[in-house]
This record gives structure tokens, C-alpha cells and sequence, in this order.
């Protein structure tokens, strides 16, 4: 071969190995299930290399009779129809199918517990096992968020779903994983909430607490008690024009949230941040005189009447209809700054509204500072501010829930530009919202005292759901995930890249989010 043949030659191998490439690219592209940002991060991941096609014509098939988990077959062909434009027939089954995407509760590890779930990615088949349908339930999202972004989106999109095979197996670290909504402050509506609800279940968290009453409404119809939401819900922080959930709507929210396998927490806040019931009816204030409405911001101004038996009778009914509006098993009442009320009148009252929540079948939440008086064994304290209290908790046998101000409230502004928010309990960039664990943050509380983790969101400032959703995104994904996954398997670096790649999701889903400078994300979007 002379000079020039020999540079033919070369060149034409170059060209040929380079079309090789392009066409090998065409034909099947790499394919690595363990690198899928999935928040949160699952216990074990184990890449296949190939891929799923969901196409038109895929199938969800139930196994067998269990009408519940027909209906999560229903939620996720729901979540998958508008992007794809596909039929998605939902059908059951009495044996695993040869291909499709196959829900089943036979064959799951009883270890990971009701939530946990096994996805299995095969070129012909995508299985989710659970032992419950709450399980193959959070399994769902994990299946959503191996899909490409656009599969969020409202509207038919082009493209292919692709889904990279392999196995994916998880269950969680806490049992209680939620956020809370304030509706007192600033009144959401029901589908706000049901917005809300979504971005939790997206993120296999399972509680959703609402901040019912405070000094500025009343939030939840009690028909005992009708003043308390014609007056007292008839305004807001700033003196809009506010608004309350009739029990009818309300029971149309725990609906929904309960086919997400999330439970409400009904907050009715007291003795102290009552101003709204404290306007509603004479007979709830000391002197006999009904309080003006109160629409500015400040705390710790208002006590109801500890001493009095109108005040029992009140609670009683209150709880009583709440308690019959609510599944779950927590009513949170409150009891945070209480700053009007004597110590030596607000610890009988904690006392005596415990005995009131258990008489009604239900177990109590409340803000640190119930501590003070004498917990019942299974009351929970919500850790927010204080260590001592908190501590004081444990000391007599509480849970904990964590919701510690200076890493989870989500009413903490980001840095100083950003405008929503306050900034008391300090700035919470991303980064510190991630960045703890809630097993080593506070001396004396360790791992067996708390039952999980929540995000308080708080909204004297916050006034519509593109504001919540500036507040909860991107830090709502980090309180999931600190949540579910072992504190040992997290990694802020390693987590912002996830993260990262959630902002297409984020778009995709309408969200309006904090463009966080610490994290890379997706240009243009
Ligand atoms: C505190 C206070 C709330 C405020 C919030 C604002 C608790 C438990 N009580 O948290 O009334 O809205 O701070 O961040």
C-alpha cells in the first residue's frame, strides 16, 4: 500500500467507526437505572443496561381482586395518559402477565414494611411488588420519576418512554414524613390543597398537617360552633376576605390525600393563637367580651379562658366533630406561644384538652412547649424551637416529631434577597435544608425518640400557590428525602445533581421554583 492508500485506508476506518457509533447510538442508547435521580434516594438500585418501551398499547394489570390496588393501577394510568396520549388500559389478572406494567402484593419482602416496594425493569416487563398498596402506592413515584421529565407535562409530547431496566428495592428510614400547610394565615383553596397534597405524594411523603385556626381565622366548618367560621374565617392576614373548608370540602381533601396514602393532621392551635374563636363567641373570653378580628402578624397575644367550663364544653365539641372528620389517628392541638397564658393555668388545660383528644379516640400532637405539662404516653411533642421542652418531652416518655425552625421551616427565607418568607429562626438555603440529621441535631434526642420529620410552612407572607410553591421547591424533595433515606446514604453533593434534574421536572409540572444558585440547573427551563 503506497502513502495515499494508506491514508484512504485510515480515514474510512475513522469515517466507518464514526458512523458505527452514530447508528450504534440510533439503535440503543445506554441505558444505567442507577443513575436515575430518584428522590428520594432508594435503599438499592441494580442497573439491567437494557430498556422498557412504554408504548400505545401497554397495559396496567392488577393482580388479582384487591380493589384498592386497582385503584393505584387507575392513579398511575392517570399520571401517564396526558403526556403520552396512550390508553393505558387497566385490567387485572390472576397471573403475572408475559409483558405490561404488573402491580402485585404477592412475593414481597414482609421486611419492608407496608410502604416498601420492589420494581423490577425487564425489556418486556415492569413489575411493583409491595406487601400493601400503599407500598406498589410509593413504588408509583419511583416508576414516574425514571420516566423522562416531560411525562409530567399537561399536554401530549413527542418522544419515547423509555424506561432503563433493572431493580430497584426500598422502604423508609421514618415512619411520619410530612409538611404542613398554614391555611389559617392566608386561606388556600381546596384544589391549592390538593396541589399541595400532589407535591407530597411525588415525594413519598405521607402526612399533610393544616394549621386550621389561629388569631387570624378559622379554617374548618364546626357546626356546633357556626360563628366560629361565618365570623372567624371571614378574614385574613392583611384583611382579605379569608374563607373556611366546609366539612363537606374537607372530607373531599382527606379523600384525596388518603388515596395518596397521605394522612391529615387537623391542627386547631390553643389555648393561645385563638383570636379568630376568641371574636366568634363572647362567652370564650374571661371578661365576656368578644375580641375585634384581628388581621396583622404578630404571636402570643390571645388565651382562651382556661378556667372556665364554657371552654371545655367548646373544646369538646370542637374535637368531637373533628375527630369524625378525621381517619388518622393524630389531632394537634397546638399549645406553641402561649405567652398570655399563666404556666399555672396553661399546664391543667394541656392536661385536661389530652384527656378530651383521647376520650374522642385520638392520639396528640402539639408544639414543644406542651412539655410543660404531664404528657400521656403516647402523646407526640413537634420539636420547633425550643431544646429544652423538647428534651423534657423524651424525659417523660414522648416521640418527637422533628420540625426544628432553623432547618425545616419553609417559611424561611433563602438568603436576605429573597423577598417572601421570614428570616427569625435564621436563612435556609438549600443546602442547610438538606444538610442534617435529625437523629444528631439536638443533644438528647436520638434516633428511637422521633417518629419522623416535617416542614412547616407558615404563610403570614405567603398568599397564593405560586408562593407556596417558590417556598416548598426546591426544599421540599430534601425534607423527603432526609425522611426516607438513612442519614449514612446522603450526600448533599451527590444529592444536588438529583436535584438538579428534578428542575426539568419541576418545569414540567407548572412549579414555580427558587432557582437555588448552589445547584446546576437545566438551562432554559
Ligand atoms: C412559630 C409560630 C407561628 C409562626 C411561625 C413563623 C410556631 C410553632 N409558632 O412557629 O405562629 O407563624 O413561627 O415562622
Amino acid at each position: 500500500m503506497n502513502k495515499l492508500k494508506q491514508i484512504h485506508a485510515f480515514a474510512a476506518l475513522i469515517l466507518s467507526s464514526m458512523l458505527f457509533v452514530q447508528y450504534g447510538c440510533a439503535q440503543k442508547q445506554p441505558s444505567d437505572l442507577s443513575a436515575e435521580s430518584i428522590i428520594p434516594k432508594p435503599v438499592s438500585v441494580t442497573a439491567g443496561g437494557g430498556y422498557f418501551n412504554l408504548r400505545q398499547g401497554t397495559e396496567i394489570i392488577v393482580d388479582g381482586s384487591s380493589e384498592e390496588l386497582l385503584k393505584v393501577g387507575h392513579y398511575l394510568a392517570e399520571r401517564l395518559r396526558p403526556a403520552t396520549g396512550y390508553k393505558l388500559e387497566v385490567k387485572t389478572a390472576v397471573k403475572e402477565p408475559g409483558r405490561g406494567i404488573y402491580l402485585t402484593l404477592s412475593g414481597a419482602d414482609p421486611a419492608s414494611g407496608n410502604e416498601g416496594y420492589e420494581l423490577t425493569v425487564t425489556e418486556r416487563l415492569v413489575k411493583l411488588t409491595a406487601a400493601a398498596p400503599e407500598g406498589v402506592f410509593r413504588g408509583v413515584q419511583t416508576l414516574r420519576q425514571i420516566l423522562p421529565a416531560a411525562i409530567e407535562k399537561a399536554s401530549v409530547q413527542e418522544g419515547s418512554w423509555k424506561i432503563p431496566t433493572g431493580t430497584v428495592t426500598d422502604y423508609p428510614d421514618y415512619s411520619y414524613r410530612g409538611a404542613m400547610l398554614d391555611v389559617a394565615r392566608h386561606f388556600f383553596s381546596v384544589e391549592d390543597v390538593k396541589r399541595f397534597t400532589d407535591f407530597l405524594a411525588f415525594y413519598k411523603m405521607n402526612v399533610l398537617h393544616l394549621h386550621l385556626s389561629d388569631d387570624q381565622g378559622w379554617r374548618i366548618e364546626i357546626r356546633s360552633w357556626p360563628n366560629l367560621t361565618s365570623h372567624g374565617g371571614s378574614t385574613q392576614v392583611g384583611g382579605g376576605k379569608g374563607g373556611f373548608y366546609t366539612q363537606e370540602q374537607y372530607a373531599d381533601i382527606v379523600k384525596y390525600a388518603g388515596e395518596r396514602y397521605i394522612t391529615i393532621v387537623p391542627e386547631i392551635d390553643m389555648p393561645g393563637h385563638t383570636n379568630a374563636a376568641l371574636a366568634s363567641y363572647a362567652e370564650l373570653n374571661c371578661d365576656g367580651k368578644a375580641r375585634e378580628l384581628y388581621t396583622g402578624t404578630n404571636v402570643g397575644f390571645s388565651t382562651l379562658c382556661t378556667g372556665s367550663e364554657t371552654t371545655y364544653k367548646f373544646i369538646d365539641d370542637v374535637i368531637r366533630e373533628l375527630a369524625a372528620m378525621t381517619p388518622g389517628r393524630y389531632i394537634h392541638i397546638g399549645g406553641d406561644e402561649s405567652h398570655v397564658t399563666k404556666v399555672e393555668d396553661y399546664i391543667p388545660f394541656i392536661n385536661r384538652v389530652q384527656e378530651i383528644v383521647a376520650a374522642h379516640g385520638k392520639q396528640v400532637i402539639g408544639w414543644d412547649e406542651i412539655a410543660l405539662a404531664t404528657l400521656k404516653p403516647n402523646t407526640i411533642a413537634q420539636c420547633w424551637a425550643s431544646e429544652k421542652n423538647s428534651n423534657a418531652a423524651i424525659g417523660q416518655g414522648a416521640k418527637i416529631l422533628m420540625a426544628p425552625a432553623r432547618k425545616a421551616y419553609l417559611d424561611m427565607q433563602y438568603d436576605k434577597t429573597t423577598k417572601l418568607g421570614l428570616h427569625w429562626a435564621g436563612y435556609i438555603e438549600v443546602d442547610a435544608a438538606y444538610n442534617w440529621d435529625p437523629a444528631t441535631l439536638i443533644p438528647g434526642i436520638v434516633k428511637e425518640n422521633i417518629i419522623g420529620i416535617e416542614a412547616p410552612l407558615w404563610t403570614e407572607t405567603i398568599t397564593n400557590i405560586d408562593e407556596i410553591e417558590y417556598m416548598v421547591f426546591p426544599r421540599l424533595p430534601g425534607y423527603a428525602e432526609i425522611g426516607w433515606t438513612p442519614a449514612a446514604s446522603r450526600n448533599w453533593d451527590e444529592y444536588k445533581m438529583r436535584l438538579a434534574s428534578h428542575g426539568e421536572r419541576f418545569s414540567a409540572m407548572g412549579i414555580d421554583y427558587y432557582r437555588s444558585p448552589l445547584v446546576s440547573w437545566p438551562q432554559g427551563k
